[in-house]
């Protein structure tokens, strides 16, 4: 007699804003397999089948239990041949060939290791494998030219791989905090990004800024850059100004991701916890973590030079900066939640399914030609049709 739970298939929605995606994954062997063909795809400038690989993972982090079998896969959206091949594979004969092929390939680790540098997109990292350069060692002996955000990445490598802890975050967080409210009272912060979707770590930090009346937040961000500046906290920021005009270019570009708030991409200097701690001891623990980390460096990376003084006490960590006033806060936070497909799925639907075109600053109606104004990101769900989903619910 077969096993009821065995041929019993599972239904899942198609469109990810459908489904309720926690971080507890029971498929992480399937989903990060998929993932990470979708990073190829990515990175080889395949960006349809990144995403259709993004959407098989998207489906299997939605399920319930460890798939054990094709069979349960039968009717589930969102995985077509390519990915089930896949999947096949790696239930039947414990991997992928195309999968470990992948993460062998000279290629694929190059462009591991040059996009992995703060301000290196595939095109550079592309260019950059075709004159020969796989590695950090060979792009530093190559005299090739960098802007000041690969000078700042490669500088802070080693930093900036290493996770971003929640701890971290908080107290970047306070730093921040500090900064707004020195510079107009009353302005408020939120964390967005990985950690709203309460992630335990991230590949960065991100805040959304904004003040409760209109119009106070403009020429904010500059203002917190020379802050932070002054105070020591930045290692690295590049800002770009608001190019937001809802008239001239609201429902002309609608779908597009690309927004046009003020915003800073940064790396924060943040001081070892036990400086930020402060007052405590007034003998520092000895440096362990650091000089683990260090052990464990590779020796194509630039070694962070170390004053006379000792062992440095403060890390390198990236932290994304966005102002958005008030009116289009809801927007901008739904917008910056994430994750990628999540938002992405969101746009999809609101275009395909209700014919509305949602960003990170409104919600467009074509059918009404008129915009749709909302104060939270429940009222963004509902002008959807949609049941609303909490952040930690869209870690699709
Ligand atoms: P991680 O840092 O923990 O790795 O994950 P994450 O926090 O989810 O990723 P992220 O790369 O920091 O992106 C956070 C959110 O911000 C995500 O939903 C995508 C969104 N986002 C960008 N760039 C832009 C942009 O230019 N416009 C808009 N509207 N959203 C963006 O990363
Ligand atoms: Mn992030
Ligand atoms: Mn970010």
């Amino acid at each position: 007699q077969i096993d009821e739970a065995e041929v019993m298939a599972f239904s899942v929605p198609s469109y990810a804003c459908l489904r309720r995606t926690t971080l507890d994954n029971h498929n992480p062997i399937l989903t990060d397999a998929l993932s990470l063909l979708a990073e190829n795809a990515e990175l080889s400038d395949e960006d349809g089948r990144g995403v259709a690989f993004r959407r098989a993972a998207a489906v299997l982090k939605a399920l319930p239990e460890t798939v054990t079998a094709v069979t349960q896969l039968r009717g589930l959206p969102c995985l077509g041949g390519h990915s089930l091949r896949v999947i096949r594979d790696i239930l039947e004969n414990g991997a992928s060939s195309e999968v470990e092929f992948t993460k062998q390939s000279e290629r694929f680790k190059a462009l591991k290791v040059l996009t992995g540098i703060f301000g290196v997109g595939a095109k550079t990292a592309e260019r950059w494998i075709r004159d020969g350069i796989h590695s950090l060692h060979q792009l530093q002996e190559s005299g090739q030219t960098l802007n000041r955000a690969q000078r700042a990445g490669l500088e802070h490598y080693d930093d900036l791989k290493q996770p971003v802890t929640k701890a971290e975050a908080d107290a970047i967080g306070e730093i921040v905090e500090k900064a707004v409210v020195s510079v107009l009272p009353g302005a408020q912060i939120t964390l967005i990004g990985g950690f709203r979707r309460g992630k335990l770590t991230g590949h960065d930090v991100d805040f959304l800024i904004t003040h409760p009346e209109e119009g106070r937040e403009v020429g904010l961000m500059p203002k917190v850059v020379s802050w932070l500046e002054s105070q020591g906290f930045l290692l690295y920021q590049k800002t770009t100004r608001n190019s937001y005009l809802e008239a001239k270019d609201g429902p002309a570009r609608p779908a597009s991701n690309i927004d046009r708030f003020e915003r800073c991409f940064s790396i924060f200097k943040l001081a070892d916890e036990e400086k930020r701690g402060a007052e405590e001891t007034e003998n520092p623990p000895e440096d362990r973590c650091r000089l683990a980390a260090h052990s464990q460096a590779t020796d194509e990376g630039p070694q962070p030079t170390e004053a006379a003084g000792g062992p440095r006490r403060w890390r390198a960590v990236r932290v994304d900066l966005v102002v958005s006033p008030i009116s289009q806060f809801a927007f901008a936070l739904l917008g910056w939640t994430g994750s990628k497909l999540f938002e992405r799925e969101l746009r999809r639907w609101a275009g395909h399914e209700k014919a509305m075109s949602l960003s990170s600053h409104a919600l467009y109606d074509n059918k009404q030609g008129r915009y749709l104004r909302a104060t939270s990101e429940e009222e963004i769900f509902t002008h959807l049709g949609l049941e609303y989903i909490p952040p930690s619910e869209r870690n699709a």
